[in-house]
């Protein structure tokens, strides 16, 4: 019985077509040469098709035994080609132009947020700090009530902390680090805790609901204000040159007494008085202090014995001024045109 001539023309085309698609994803010698079994093998696809001239008319048979000598040669030409294109490169590549630039690997930097707060971890280990650091979810009792901040204290309100349940919170500060690592070791601790801490902020200008510190905290027999002096002016004049000059200004904190806010002479206008310090020559960087006998209390360190000092700082602050950007949301955004240029 003669089959319809359209399809078994038909028939030799898709495979002819499903040969060159197979053929165009070979990658490797073997994939080819798989190929080829496939196809030119004596059982192979292209030979199965001969046995399609039985089934038409006696004189359409010389028309389908053209095809099929036509197909054969095709791709037996085709996966000789690319064997030897094989043969020249190793590779399943057909041609290479070694005139074209080569492609550009693009190469991804540290976010200036965490540049400023490598450049800061580092001032601080060649002065002797080691590196602490904990969880961002801490206990209520970490973040709150062993930094003698009470029950009371604005601080603690559902307004102004991410409260996961009643005893879990996201830390507000990095402190709970330092608690953390007093109630482990014993003096003497030089230590700095840096990382991410939560507030419930409204973004603004100068706001971040996720913002990044450095706290620091020095605990012995005999350290004093002098001390946390003599280190925050050096960690200043490090960061920013020499002639940076630091000020502290009396203030209050639960966990510090007595406590200050620490400022630099501005670094824009070396304390002549500018835009960017409010015509008053400092740029207010942030708080520090002797720390309060209670927390000492907390754990179980003898205050009689042991004092110490401890320095808080904004990493978003200090990245702002150091990078004279003016509002601390872009560092957020993940926009590379800002990004790119760090
Ligand atoms: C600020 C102020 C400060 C501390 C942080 C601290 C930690 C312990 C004990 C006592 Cl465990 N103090 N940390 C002390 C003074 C200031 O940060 O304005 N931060 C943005």
């Amino acid at each position: 019985m003669a089959e319809n001539l359209e399809t078994i023309i038909s028939v030799i085309a898709e495979t002819e077509k499903a040969f060159f698609y197979r053929l165009s994803n070979a990658a490797t010698r073997d994939d080819l040469e798989e190929i080829r079994i496939e196809y030119l093998s004596r059982k192979g696809k292209v030979q199965s098709l001969f046995s399609l001239i039985g089934k038409v008319d006696g004189a359409d048979r010389p028309k389908i035994g053209a095809e099929l000598n036509r197909v054969k040669k095709a791709v037996q030409d085709a996966i000789d080609e690319k064997q030897k294109s094989f043969q020249r490169t190793g590779k399943a590549i057909e041609f290479f132009d070694p005139t074209l630039p080569g492609r550009t690997v693009s190469v991804g930097s540290l976010h200036p947020l965490m540049q400023v707060m490598d450049e800061v971890k580092q001032i601080f280990v060649g002065m002797g700090f080691r590196i602490e650091e904990g969880d961002e979810i801490e206990t209520d009792y970490h973040n709150f009530e062993a930094l003698n901040i009470p029950k009371h204290h604005p601080s603690r309100d559902m307004q102004d902390t991410f409260y996961l349940s009643d005893e879990y919170v996201l830390r507000t500060h990095t402190s709970p680090v330092q608690i953390h690592t007093m109630e482990d070791q014993k003096p003497p601790i030089r230590m700095i805790a840096p990382g991410r801490c939560f507030r419930k902020d409204t973004p603004d200008a100068t706001h971040s609901p996720t913002f990044h510190q450095v706290e620091g905290l020095c605990v012995d027999r005999g350290v004093s204000f002098a001390d946390l002096k003599g280190v925050v002016l050096a960690f200043a004049q490090k960061l920013f040159g020499k002639d940076v000059k630091v000020r502290f200004r009396p203030s209050f904190f639960p966990f510090t007494e007595p406590s200050a806010e620490y400022d630099f002479s501005c670094i824009f206008c070396k304390g002549q008085g500018c835009r960017v310090c409010k015509d008053t020559g400092w740029l207010e960087i942030s708080g520090a202090g002797m720390v309060d006998p209670a927390v000492f209390g907390f754990v179980d360190y003898n205050a009689d014995v042991y004092s110490g000092y401890a320095f808080g700082m904004g990493i978003e602050r200090i990245a702002m001024l150091k990078y004279q950007v003016n509002d601390i949301r872009i560092f957020y955004e993940n926009d590379l045109r800002f990004l790119k240029q760090f």
